[in-house]
């Protein structure tokens, strides 16, 4: 058994399977670990959520913001913006059974045996692993249980900016999600500044990206959502999967165990 980890797809569709099938995929045999943003911008979201779901448990998902602003159109009453491409889910047959299992899937995933996590945007350094896997929890708990319409309606948001150990309700639920999905560029107090999306050169004053802060422990993070990086952090530690295809890079697809990376070019 191969674990392979892959950066966001957002509906590229033909490039997933072209960058399986280059290392003889195998959903008996292998696993795919599939770091958020599986729809949205590129052409053919409903078949890439459709052949994700269809990997049971061969697929090991994170969710990142584009899949929860699917569900916030379809549950949350949010419109669907210009540039989304996410028309074929909405309007497909078998949307119900589609969205049920996004729901279920995880904002943050740990596997001790690695000694690694997989979380969208990242793992800020102000939690520890554990704490962090316990937020990811309560906001799992909020999205498949009957809080959701209220989550989803008010998900949106810049504020509160800083993690508090006493923020409670949707504020905590906003900033939890915010960490795991959006995050780039952080302060050292654990503040977020999710306006800027280009390369780490352009931090503005008193932020720095995530991962170049210290943490306590040598936890691995796989993460995409910055395309900007083109995959490089400067740390083997920190595995930015992000190689923007849906924006005309590639779509790169990491072997968990030996490290060594396939792309497709977009
Ligand atoms: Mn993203």
């Amino acid at each position: 058994m191969t674990d392979y980890a892959i950066g966001d797809i957002q509906g590229c569709y033909e490039q997933l399977r072209e960058v399986l099938a280059k290392v003889d995929f195998s959903p008996s045999r292998d696993r795919l670990w599939v770091a958020g943003d599986l729809i949205n911008r590129g052409p053919s979201s409903l078949a890439t959520l459709r052949y994700i779901e269809s990997l049971g448990n061969s697929a090991v998902v994170v969710l990142g913001n584009h899949d929860l602003h699917l569900l916030a159109v379809a549950l949350g009453g949010h419109r669907a913006r210009r540039k989304d491409t996410l028309n074929d889910i909405l309007e497909a047959p078998d949307h119900d059974r589609l969205i049920a299992w996004l729901r279920q899937q995880h904002l943050c995933v740990h596997d001790p045996a690695r000694n690694l996590v997989m979380a969208h945007a990242g793992l800020p350094h102000i939690w520890s692993v554990s704490h962090a896997v316990a937020c990811a929890r309560e906001v799992e708990a909020v999205i498949r249980g009957n809080s959701a319409r209220e989550y989803f309606t008010h998900m949106y948001g810049n504020h509160p900016d800083c993690w508090n150990d006493n923020l409670e309700g949707m504020d905590r639920w906003r900033i939890i999600t915010n960490y795991f999905t959006r995050m780039r560029f952080i302060a050292p107090d654990g503040t977020l500044e999710l306006s800027t999306k280009e390369a780490i050169d352009s931090a503005p004053d008193g932020f720095e990206p995530w991962f170049h802060f210290a943490r306590n422990d040598d936890v691995r993070v796989v993460f995409g959502h910055w395309a900007a990086l083109e995959g490089k952090t400067g740390s083997d530690r920190f595995m930015g999967l992000d190689t923007g295809c849906v924006w005309g890079g590639a779509l790169t697809m990491m072997n968990l165990d030996s490290g060594e990376k396939v792309h497709c070019g977009c």
